[in-house]
């Protein structure tokens, strides 16, 4: 039963042996996880500007930590959803697999992915501010700031506005899009740069580009094929269209 997938996407996704995913909060939404940009997303109470960078971190420590530590307490309650499980799944089937993703909160991994490039870091990692070690248990000094055993300030491990991503992680994601046969863009509303950048690239290369949505988004002009709804609906129906064999 065809369930609006279109020939040409199934066999595209057939064929394929290279797979790139650019992953964004959506992917988790249906996990619990809030996005950023929705009416009652993250950035709604308070402006990236306000919190999600290093000056307004020295401003006022305790309120960034505050924030960061509600979203960690989140995690603590939600778990990898269908959407989540199927790209693990497909990690499994596919030659070559990799997912780029913006979020922050681990929750390929737990769904089993390996192969995942964290562009903006992890939220459940902490960096110390002056030794720079990363920090697996941190106390929270008695001023609501985890400290580092150097006694430096303890940040979380993730990146900020105007901070660089990870060295090297965006080259070798423009390597992996430009080989790729199919690049999957999901739940992302594409405004982050240079994350997006392996939207548009994927756009002007040989790969046959998918976005999964609930809206359009800004980089839904540039795609072959664009399916609205909750991926965590949309992927494992996609999934069982695509290889059957594999759903007994
Ligand atoms: C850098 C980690 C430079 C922290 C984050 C002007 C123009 C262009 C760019 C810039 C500019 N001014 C500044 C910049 C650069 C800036 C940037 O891009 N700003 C934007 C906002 C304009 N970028 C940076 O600063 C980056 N660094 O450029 O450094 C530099 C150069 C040299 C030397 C030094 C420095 C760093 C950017 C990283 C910032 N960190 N997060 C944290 O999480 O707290 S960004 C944050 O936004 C998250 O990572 C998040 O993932 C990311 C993107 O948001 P989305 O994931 O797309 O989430 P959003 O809510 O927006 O959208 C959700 C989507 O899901 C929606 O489309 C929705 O429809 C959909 N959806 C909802 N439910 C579902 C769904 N889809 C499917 N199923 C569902 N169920
Ligand atoms: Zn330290």
């Amino acid at each position: 039963m065809n369930t609006g997938f279109s020939d040409e996407l199934i066999r595209r996704l057939r064929a394929a042996q290279r797979v790139v995913v650019l992953t964004g909060a959506g992917i988790s939404a249906e996990s619990g996880v809030p996005t950023f940009r929705a009416p009652d997303g993250l950035w709604s109470k308070f402006k990236p500007e306000e919190l999600a960078n290093m000056e307004a971190f020295l401003r006022n420590p305790a309120l960034v930590w505050q924030w960061y530590q509600h979203r960690r307490d989140i995690l603590e309650t939600v778990k990898p959803n269908p959407g989540h499980e199927t790209l693990a799944e497909m990690e499994r089937h596919y030659p070559d697999f990799i997912i780029y993703t913006q979020n922050v909160d681990g929750l390929h991994q737990r769904a089993g992915s390996r192969r995942v490039a964290e562009l903006h870091g992890n939220i459940s990692r902490c960096r110390c501010t002056t030794c720079l070690q990363i920090i697996q248990e941190i106390d929270r000094g008695q001023d609501g700031i985890p400290r580092c055993p150097c006694g430096g300030m303890a940040r979380p491990d993730v990146v900020w506005f105007g901070e660089m991503l990870p060295e090297g992680m965006m080259e070798q994601g423009y390597r992996d899009v430009a080989a790729a046969d199919v690049f999957m863009v999901i739940g992302t509303s594409g405004v982050v740069y240079p994350a997006a950048s392996l939207a548009t690239l994927a756009s002007r290369s040989e790969a046959y580009c998918i976005e999964i949505n609930t809206e359009p988004s800004a980089l839904s002009d540039a795609m072959d094929a664009v399916l609205i709804g909750p991926s965590g609906e949309v992927l494992p129906a996609l999934w069982r269209e695509v290889a059957p064999q594999l759903h007994f």
